[in-house]
Order: structure tokens, then sequence, then C-alpha cells
């Protein structure tokens, strides 16, 4: 049994292209098959906007592994390249996010899917639409498109 995922990688330590080129490389060996990629977005820093600005991409990725075993996957390849310890919680050299596995939706201590903040961000939404247009979101019912329009927030995204 298969299951389609999209992965949205994000970086604003070191170098940032670099890295996120080392996560393809490595969802695509330790996860499975990367069907699709959108472009490499420069994303203002949401939440926390003290930080440097990001890059962000999404990749949709085939697996056979179970959504539990994909979050081992991509926090070993989070750990592989690189946690930067630093005084304060923030920046982190890599933080891949599973948004969605197939249309399933989850909530254990350690998962939440679909990402409980997918639809709130324009640096998911932008990278997302680009390769999942039409996906319909399990909970919201809603295509990427729609939530894109129906997207509150309006920090910057562009193509890097
Ligand atoms: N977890 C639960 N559900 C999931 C899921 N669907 N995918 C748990 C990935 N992880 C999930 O994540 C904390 C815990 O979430 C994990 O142990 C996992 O069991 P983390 O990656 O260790 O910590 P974090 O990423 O710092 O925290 P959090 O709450 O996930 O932050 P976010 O929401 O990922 O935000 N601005 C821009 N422009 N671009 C960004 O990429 N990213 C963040 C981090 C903030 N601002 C940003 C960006
Ligand atoms: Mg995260």
């Amino acid at each position: 049994m298969t299951h389609t995922l999209y992965l949205l990688l994000g970086a604003n330590l070191g170098e940032r292209k670099v890295t996120l080129e080392k996560a393809l490389e490595a969802v695509r060996i330790d996860v499975g098959p990367v069907l699709k990629q959108s472009a490499i977005y420069e994303t203002a820093a949401w939440g926390n906007t003290d930080q440097p600005s990001f890059l962000n991409q999404v990749l949709k990725v085939l697996t056979v592994l179970g959504p539990e075993e994909v979050l081992e996957k991509t926090q070993a390849i989070e750990n592989r390249l690189g946690r930067v310890r630093r005084d304060r919680w923030g920046s982190r050299v890599i933080d891949i996010d599973l948004l969605y596995a197939d249309d399933l939706v989850l909530e254990t201590e350690r998962l939440t899917v679909p990402h409980p903040f997918l639809h709130w961000r324009r640096f998911t939404l932008v990278p997302l639409a680009e390769v999942a247009p039409d996906f319909v979101h399990p909970v919201l019912r809603k295509t990427t498109r729609e939530l894109l329009a129906d997207c509150d927030d309006t920090s910057e995204v562009v193509r890097y």
C-alpha cells in the first residue's frame, strides 16, 4: 500500500538552499520518490518575526511507510542535517513538516495530520498551491486554491 505525502521543507540558517537540496535527496532515499517539487520561496519569518527569513519548499512524495514512520524518518533527517542549538528558541537549519498524508485525519501525541497551521500560513499555502492546487483538505473540505484565497496572512512570500 502506498501513500501520497505533502511535506514542507523550511530553512532559515546557514546555506539554506544547499540544505533544502540535501533534505530533498534524503527524503528521496529514506521516505520515497519525490513526484513533484514546488519552486523554492523566500518567506518572511512567521510567528516569531525576529528571525531571518526562510526558504520554503513543498514536496509531493510517494511512500510505503505509515505516517508515524515518516515522522521518524523526517526527524532523523532534521537531526542529521544539523539542528543548531542556541540560547533562545527559534531558528533552525531545517524543519520538515508533514502537511497531508492521503486524506488521513490523525491526532496523536506526536503527530497531527493535516498539519494544524497549514491553512493559516502563506509560506505553506503558496508552494502547496503549486504542486496540489486542487487537493481537498480532508477536514476543512476546501482546495488549496480556496484555502489560499481565504487566508488572512499577509507575510511576504516570493520566488527565490
Ligand atoms: N508534530 C505534530 N504534527 C506534526 C506534523 N504534521 N509534522 C510534532 C511535523 N511535526 C509534527 O515540531 C514539534 C513537534 O511537532 C514534533 O516533535 C512533532 O512530534 P518541531 O519541528 O520539533 O518544532 P518546531 O517546528 O519549532 O515547532 P512547530 O510548532 O512545528 O513550529 P512550526 O509550526 O513548524 O513553525 N516562518 C516561515 N516563513 N517559514 C517557516 O518554515 N517555520 C516555523 C516553525 C515558524 N515560522 C516560519 C516557518
Ligand atoms: Mg515543525
